[in-house]
């Protein structure tokens, strides 16, 4: 590796580039500073891939984002008119009486939290409406004109308490979008005011401020409205330690722009501590998903300083900050990601009959590969319109909590023998690796299970260097590679298959810089054997995974018990014979036409539950003669495409709503099985009739059918027919829809 010293370094750069040069070039004594550490650097036109590789091996979190980082859990509560009106978006025009709120139980959101291990907590003071949770000076749309206590409530106020009470920080999101600033006659946003020399905070008669600082900035109306409430919202309630950024706008006015550099200025005078989310502070992972990336570098490169930028693009590519991108960058910059989702289907409450949870598994699915994937997971809990977390969330929160503690509380490598720096708790101890081949090696008290491994760089003090590590149990007296991944950063969890050992060796494979590491510790996580579920491709392949939940916003396509459950084995039989660890293992997909298939997940030899599928007659050579008036993207063909994701829908005012099937040769029927689209609840099929055709033009009325519960219980439903029949052609026909809705659906339709 050699160098070239950028320029904009000169001379004393130059010598630094020399003595790196130098050093690297000797198998021993690299140095593990270069250069002095930054948060923010600039690149230089004569920087090349080496001289850039040393610089982003220099770049730091700041302290606040340092401490963002060690948060690591932390909740999102989505809380205003929207769970009143259950839209996921408001229009700014509600009448704020509609935020009908009778109690509120900030101390029960915060237990449930502090059980989830959860840090800090950031509430939707404004969402995009415009409503106010607060007591602000500036506006009566929001709480003071509500029900709640008579217009004397303060949300922030009473979560700001129980914050306190419970040791949770607390953070506020603001939306810069505001619905009601832009519809109302008199709303300030995009009004297109003169920037004039404004003092902030607005004095307002009868309502003085505590504290007495002011500020002078250049600003419009609308920038001066949120400054004020920025102001009131960073004095009034406690510190605040985080500061949340929307870049989402369901609609703009009057080329509205944002003066953030003077929102920055207020912030840093008044919340010294608080990160600011969506500008240079956190970055939104990307998605709302609850996906995550497998190499999720923080320092990240930009073409404008961040530093004294107005306006952050999200940065949503798969790769973040490989060399690649930082070369091409102008400058780099330390910035962890936020990954955010929400526990529910969507990020307000609406029920608890139709919106789905997520599962325990799922959130400690993420939660394992966020935090352990060098990033920040923000899960969002909206409280319900009693002003509580429901109990089906509280009782997630506690399950996820419980599992982080009893799988992470303890390391299995205490009392190890092996370089104490990383085996301690405190965590300004590190290692610096100066090999050329950078190892480290523990020997555990006694033999061992573990599943876990979780490593950590020294990034508050040498930024992040590892780009790929792998790690090596003794087993059988010998080495065995069980896991590897790419960068590290401030947490890396690695999950492989449970292992028995005395020995691990942690193998450095490549580093931007001399790794610096913080922490090492082992763990077990304590699994049992998935459930599992069944599918067929439209080659007639037969696949058997883990159940996946059926949680079904904003899919992340992540299966959390796979994930969660490496090394477990599924066999299975086509017999009807009881699976057990001497059937089929599967490991490929597997061409299988009609009949039952039994599975069953072994794990670390615990076996599960038998599960059985019944496939029906393959799918292949079907066609689709006819489908009345199908909409746009839910053509007949859905109905047997094998995914029950997909479906045939009719349209509205179909007098008809029935489908034709070619099943491509004559072939006796005894039942038929009816999937319905788990996505919708108003279409789906509770009576209908299956008329069979040899030729397509005679047909015969077999039977009709009627299926009840499928609101409520949307899986798929089978009727044996009074009679065998043999048939090429078959037609369903739907004759009432559940809950009297106009249109006939069909996910899946199945024959035996
Ligand atoms: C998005 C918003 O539009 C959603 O309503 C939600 O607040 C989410 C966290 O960010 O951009």
């Amino acid at each position: 590796m050699c160098m070239i010293a950028p320029k904009k370094y000169g001379y004393f750069l130059s010598i630094i580039t020399l003595c790196i040069w130098l050093t690297s070039c000797t198998p021993k004594g690299k140095p593990a500073l270069a250069l002095s550490t930054e948060n923010t650097m600039a690149l230089d036109n004569d920087d090349i891939e080496d001289s850039v590789r040393v610089k982003a091996a220099h770049i730091v979190p700041s302290k606040n984002q340092f401490e963002a980082l060690k948060d690591e859990f932390i909740a999102f509560v989505h809380f205003g008119p929207n769970t009143f009106t259950r839209m996921e978006w408001g229009n700014g025009m509600e009448d704020p009486a509609i935020f009908n709120l009778k109690n509120l139980n900030t101390d029960q959101w915060c237990q449930a939290m502090k059980d989830a291990g959860m840090k800090k907590v950031i509430i939707t003071a404004k969402h995009h409406d415009g409503f106010v949770l607060w007591q602000s000076r500036y506006t009566k749309h929001g709480v003071m004109s509500s029900p709640y206590k008579n217009g004397e409530g303060d949300v922030v106020k009473e979560l700001a308490a129980s914050c306190k009470k419970y040791g949770i920080k607390l953070g506020v999101y603001l939306s810069p979008a505001d619905l009601y600033q832009i519809e109302h006659p008199e709303g300030l946003y995009g009004n297109l005011s003169k920037y004039t020399k404004r003092t902030i905070p607005r004095q307002i008669e009868g309502r003085p401020f505590e504290n007495k600082t002011t500020f002078e900035f250049e600003v419009d109306d609308y920038n001066e409205y949120f400054l004020n409430q920025l102001f009131e919202l960073l004095t009034e309630y406690g510190p605040i330690d985080e500061v949340w950024f929307d870049g989402a706008h369901p609609k703009r006015k009057g080329n509205q722009r944002y003066k953030y550099r003077d929102w920055k200025k207020l912030i840093t005078a008044l919340a010294p501590n608080a990160v600011v989310f969506g500008k240079e502070g956190t970055r939104w992972c990307g998605n709302e998903a609850g996906a995550t990336r497998d190499t999720e570098w923080n320092v990240v490169p930009y073409d404008e300083d961040p530093r004294t930028m107005n306006l952050f693009a999200d940065i949503t590519d798969e790769d973040v900050g490989s060399m690649k991108k930082l070369v091409a960058g102008k400058f780099l910059h330390y910035q962890p990601a936020e990954t955010n989702t929400s526990i529910r289907e969507g990020w307000f409450y609406r029920d608890d009959t139709d919106q789905k949870v997520r599962t325990t598994d799922d959130v400690f699915d993420i939660y394992e590969r966020s935090v352990g994937g060098n990033s920040i997971f923000l899960l969002n809990i909206p409280p319900n319109r009693e002003g509580e977390f429901s109990d089906q969330d509280v009782q997630v929160l506690k399950e996820t909590g419980q599992r982080i503690k009893e799988t992470y509380r303890v390391s299995l490598l205490d009392g190890a023998d092996g370089p104490k720096e990383l085996l301690d708790q405190d965590n300004k101890t590190h290692l610096i690796l100066q090999d050329k081949e950078p190892i480290v090696e523990v020997t555990l008290p006694k033999a061992t299970k573990i599943n876990r491994f979780l490593v950590q760089e020294h990034v508050e003090v040498y930024g992040e260097r590892v780009s790929e590590h792998a790690l090596d149990a003794w087993i059988n007296d010998e080495w065995k590679e069980v896991a590897s991944a790419t960068n590290i950063g401030y947490k890396r969890i690695l999950r492989f298959p449970e292992i028995e050992t005395t020995k691990l060796r942690l193998r450095i494979l490549s580093s931007r810089y001399t790794p610096v590491l913080q922490h090492i510790s082992a763990h077990y996580f304590k699994s049992r054997p998935p459930q599992l579920q069944f599918s067929r491709n439209s080659k007639g392949e037969v696949s058997i995974v883990p159940k996946m939940s059926d949680f079904g916003w904003n899919p992340n396509g992540e299966n959390a018990g796979a994930n969660l459950n490496k090394g477990m084995q599924i066999f299975y039989t086509t017999d009807g014979q009881v699976p057990n660890s001497s059937s089929s293992l599967f490991t490929d997909p597997f061409v299988f036409g009609e009949g039952e298939v039994k599975a069953v997940a072994i794990m670390n030899g615990e076996k599960g539950s038998t599960a059985t599928f019944r496939f029906g007659i393959p799918k292949m050579s079907w066609t689709l003669v006819e489908s009345s008036s199908a909409q746009k993207k839910h053509e007949g063909e859905l109905l047997f495409d094998e995914n029950p994701n997909t479906y045939w829908q009719s349209q509205e005012n179909d007098g008809n709503k029935s489908v034709v099937i070619d099943l491509g040769k004559e072939l006796e029927i005894s039942a038929f099985a009816y999937t319905p689209p788990t996505s919708i609840s108003n279409s789906m099929i509770e009576k209908g009739t299956i008329f069979s055709s040899q030729d397509g033009k005679v047909w015969t009325k077999q039977d009709s059918f009627t299926f009840g519960n499928l609101i409520n219980d949307p899986t798929q439903r089978t009727y044996t027919f009074n009679k065998k029949f043999q048939a090429r052609y078959i037609k369903l026909q739907a004759n009432e829809i559940a809950g009297n809705g106009l249109k006939a659906t069909i996910a899946e339709l199945d024959f035996y």
